[in-house]
């Protein structure tokens, strides 16, 4: 544990590193109580810093040094100066090697970070700065070496031994050991190293890339999941023919290899050519794994293979660019997946996550801009702004410039920065060289933290002019309070009265472009005016969410109802419901708060019947429209959040809706469930809309009680052949009252599923779910399950996790005890591993929403985590912030 007072890195202080490495040799003993680790590193003095030679200080943490030798000669120990976290030396020529060994223990890192065994198997996780704990090194991401890694082990153990690049050599060694060489010509930072060990199967495939080249595939795992590994198989190859089609990007190496380990702290890692993924992001077969899962395995093997070019080829200068290459790849791997299923309901989930959960970051205590402009540690910045509202930003990008300037700015990008570690400007800069345009003012996105407001209102008259007047706001942040106006792409469309689309011209224009296009509001108070508009129209506004922004236009519900059914923009008919829903939750809300008698708004009922009985609809879409918004959507909007209120009106709305559409559910849950009866599972775009939509039709039906319902649920969980419909049987039993039932069914579940450590943590979090009271005593009683592991990243997820972020009624109890809980986990975790304890923390944070009661029980516990001792840097920041 540290004993330096952890401290705020800038920016602003950016300097590039004195001295290069060029290259980089490793050999790696390892041992079950212990490995050594060599290093040679030829080095020279970086020539961008001028003459001199400054002492060359390495990081490195918790390394038990044994030897440095600097140019061939080996230092004794009034040659060099040790301090907790880096090894100082003083070069006396320009070009030099430094050989050091040191011993690391593997086999006790509780932080999953660094080298560590996960069960039996070596294996690394170095971003950001884990390397520092594997050898002394220069950790930062534009120190770019090539590598060459030899890894000794005991054979029988660890048969397969793997590390970046390309395999040159290997052969037996001494006292039962042997070892393999391997080799990455790419020059890359050390962020990107990767090594495993360990007894693993392989599944094998190749790929012809687009100049017939072969390039062998691989994915290992522990020899019980070989039969899951199809499915990333099939999304790794559709990922590398998709970005050579829609990028032009190839593969560079002649091995791409995926390993899965069960202990990861995120979902997966792109080393170069040797990607190690948590195994719930590889793992995935019918009888094991849902939809959801399977969609989710699609969309990191493709984010972390695109990362090839967009972070690896291309990579960071420093870690306040981290967006660069996470943004970006996020854009990169949204397009693919739309690409592979509905566009459009992609769009719609994404957007729904956005808006849940980064606009609560956004407005919180950790807000944060794109590119931060100071961090204490770096593992906190792997956020939602840097990820999901990075891709918004590159979204932006590609929807003014069109696909086609977008693509002539990433072909420059990436020819021009190959090699290279660059910045946010640089990828700005090829946008605009590539296309002669400006964005100087479009990069305010990265600089300014917050979600900005779009308030929007119109006026028609006689002239048949109609005028739509932008302003746009941004609230306060922790960084900035006074905001400059950002550059807002606003797509958008005008109806007519019988919901077709009308021509849009804007004044001064020779003639109309289009029904859909894109203005851009670059002013704190903008008006467009649009001629020749002959009748009063109805706007459709920020169609497929053109920009990440919270916009508002006083529709009625009428009119609401009028774009769900005739938009053109499929998003927008979504989120026209969403926001009919929303205004009805929140009358419900206040007839709740006012101790009213809670009356259902009929127009919402007869909008979803429109929509469940819309047979030419995809039902995946039908599906997302009958979903009524989150309560930690509600809460996100919200002012103040009433916790119960929020609760209590969802679940009456739901419980309306049931009994109202009871029928229509009815018949479009058996008419699915029929099919999924007849047809094998397939893991397709059309079968995962048919599946979600009878799923969420039985969730419905349970609110009815009716016995049949029971018997179909029950049915289901029995023989369906895939885990898609059990475990939403399993959930919609868990939130029922049929207490017989629902124990049986955990308990057959549990025992069916006992070795498999994925499903049972699925079996977790459905519980961890349940909105019945008693919540945290049942996840209490959870933790002491045989097969939940605190040291468990995926365990911790899915059922603290679920609990704290998703079982809001819960969670929330008046008298703070989920509060407490989670604080005291978040001590215990902080003592082993600081970035999964600075995760479970982020539902702490959000306590402005909340009422005073709330409000003081939510800072008790922060203070009280602040008082617990010694913080890692990561849970010190979260606790420091959050309280400031
Ligand atoms: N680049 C990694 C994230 C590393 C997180 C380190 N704390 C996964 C990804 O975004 O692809
Ligand atoms: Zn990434």
């Amino acid at each position: 544990m540290r004993t330096e007072q952890p401290k705020m890195i800038y920016l602003k202080d950016y300097q590039a590193p004195e001295y290069l490495i060029d290259e980089t040799h490793l050999t790696f003993e390892l041992f079950e109580d212990h490995s050594l680790v060599h290093a040679q590193l030829v080095m020279r003095r970086n020539p961008e810093r001028g003459p001199g030679l400054p002492p060359l200080v390495l990081d490195g943490q918790q390394l038990e040094l044994l030897s440095v030798t600097l140019a061939d000669r080996e230092l004794g120990i009034a040659d060099y100066q040790l301090t907790e976290n880096h090894l100082t030396l003083q070069p006396t020529s320009t070009t030099f090697t430094v050989d050091t060994s040191v011993r690391i223990h593997p086999e006790t890192n509780t932080a999953l970070e660094g080298l560590y065994k996960s069960g039996t198997m070596f294996c690394t996780q170095c971003e950001a700065e884990g390397f520092r704990k594997i050898t002394y090194y220069l950790d930062r991401p534009d120190v770019m070496s090539t590598f060459t890694t030899t890894v000794v082990a005991e054979q029988h153990s660890y048969p397969v031994l793997l590390s970046n690049g390309n395999p040159i050599a290997s052969g037996p060694g001494e006292d039962g050991r042997h070892w393999a060489t391997w080799e990455d010509p790419f020059k890359k930072p050390a962020y990107l190293f990767a090594l495993v060990a360990g007894d693993l199967w392989c599944v094998e495939d190749s790929f012809t890339t687009m100049t017939e080249r072969n390039v062998a595939l691989r994915i290992y795992v522990e020899p019980e999941n070989i039969d899951k590994c199809q499915h990333a198989m099939n999304s790794l190859k559709k990922s590398m023919r998709w970005d050579e089609e829609v990028y032009g990007r190839e593969y560079d190496l002649d091995i791409f290899m995926i390993v899965a380990v069960n202990d990861f702290n995120m979902g997966a890692m792109e080393n170069k050519g040797l990607n190690i993924f948590n195994s719930s992001a590889v793992l995935a077969k019918a009888e094991t794994a849902t939809d959801a899962a399977h969609q989710r395995v699609e969309a990191i093997v493709a984010h972390e293979y695109f990362h090839n070019w967009s972070g690896n080829r291309v990579t960071c200068r420093d870690w306040f660019q981290l967006s660069l290459k996470e943004g970006f790849t996020v854009f990169r791997d949204s397009g693919f997946s739309a690409d592979m299923n509905s566009a459009t309901v992609k769009r719609i989930q994404d957007v729904a996550y956005l808006r849940t959960h980064q606009f609560a970051e956004d407005a919180g205590p950790m807000a944060h801009a794109v590119r931060p402009d100071s961090f204490i540690e770096i593992s906190n910045f792997y956020t939602l702004t840097v990820y999901e509202k990075g891709s918004e930003v590159v979204g932006m990008i590609h929807t003014l410039l069109g696909a086609e300037g977008f693509r002539k700015g990433s072909d420059l990008y990436f020819e021009r920065h190959d090699g290279q570690a660059v910045t946010c400007d640089d990828f700005i800069k090829a946008m605009e060289d590539a296309n002669g345009v400006d964005l100087t003012q479009f990069k305010r996105w990265y600089s300014q933290a917050g979600t900005p407001r779009l308030a929007v209102s119109e006026s028609y008259d006689a002239a048949k002019t109609y005028s739509l007047t932008f302003r746009q706001s941004c609230p306060p942040t922790p960084d900035k309070v006074e905001k400059l106006p950002f550059v807002i792409p606003v797509e958008l469309g005008l109806l007519d009265n019988q919901g077709g689309e009308l021509a849009l011209r804007l004044a001064g224009e020779a003639s109309a472009q289009g029904t859909s296009r894109v203005i851009s509001v670059t002013e704190a108070e903008q008006t467009f005016t649009f001629v020749d508009i002959a009748e009063q129209p109805l706007p459709s506004l920020l169609r497929g969410f053109s920009a990440p922004v919270k916009l508002s236009f006083p529709y009625n519900r009428d009119q609401l109802m009028f774009l769900m059914q005739h938009d053109s923009d499929g998003f927008n008919r979504w989120d026209a419901g969403q926001q009919l829903s929303v205004q009805v939750l929140q009358e419900l809300i206040a007839q709740q708060q006012k101790g009213e008698a809670l009356v259902l708004d009929q127009r919402l009922v007869s909008a979803l019947r429109t929509v469940l009985s819309d047979e030419t609809l995809d039902q995946a879409m039908v599906a997302e429209m009958l979903s009524l918004p989150s309560e930690a959507y509600l809460t996100e909007i919200s002012e103040v959040a009433d916790v119960e209120a929020i609760h209590i009106a969802r679940e009456f709305a739901r419980k309306q809706l049931a009994d109202a559409l009871f029928e229509g559910l009815w018949l479009r849950y058996q008419a699915n469930r029929d099919l999924s009866k007849q047809t094998p599972y397939v893991a397709e775009a059309e079968h995962f809309a048919r599946r979600a939509l009878q799923n969420i039709a039985l969730s419905y039906l349970m609110l009815s009680g009716k016995p049949e319902v029971l018997a179909a649920t029950l049915e289901q969980f029995d023989a369906c052949d895939n885990m898609t419909e059990r475990l939403t049987a399993l959930a919609v039993l868990v939130n029922s009252p049929f207490e017989q039932q629902k124990a049986k069914a955990l308990a057959s579940f549990a025992e069916h599923f006992k070795d498999n450590p994925l499903v049972m943590d699925q079996w977790f979090s459905v519980q961890a779910g349940s909105v019945l009271p008693g919540g945290l005593d049942r996840v209490k009683a959870l933790m002491q399950h045989p097969a939940f592991n605190i040291k468990n990243p995926n365990k911790v997820r899915a059922l603290i996790g679920a609990f704290a972020g998703q079982n809001l009624i819960n969670f929330h109890a008046a008298d703070g005890s989920g509060y407490r809980f989670l604080a005291d986990l978040v001590i215990e975790l902080n003592g082993f591993n600081p970035q999964i304890a600075s995760r479970q923390l982020a539902p702490l944070t959000r306590w402005r929403k909340y009422d005073d009661a709330r409000q003081a029980l939510m800072k008790g516990e922060l203070e009280r985590i602040r008082g617990s001792g010694q913080l890692s840097s990561d849970v010190f920041e979260v606790v420091s912030k959050s309280l400031a």
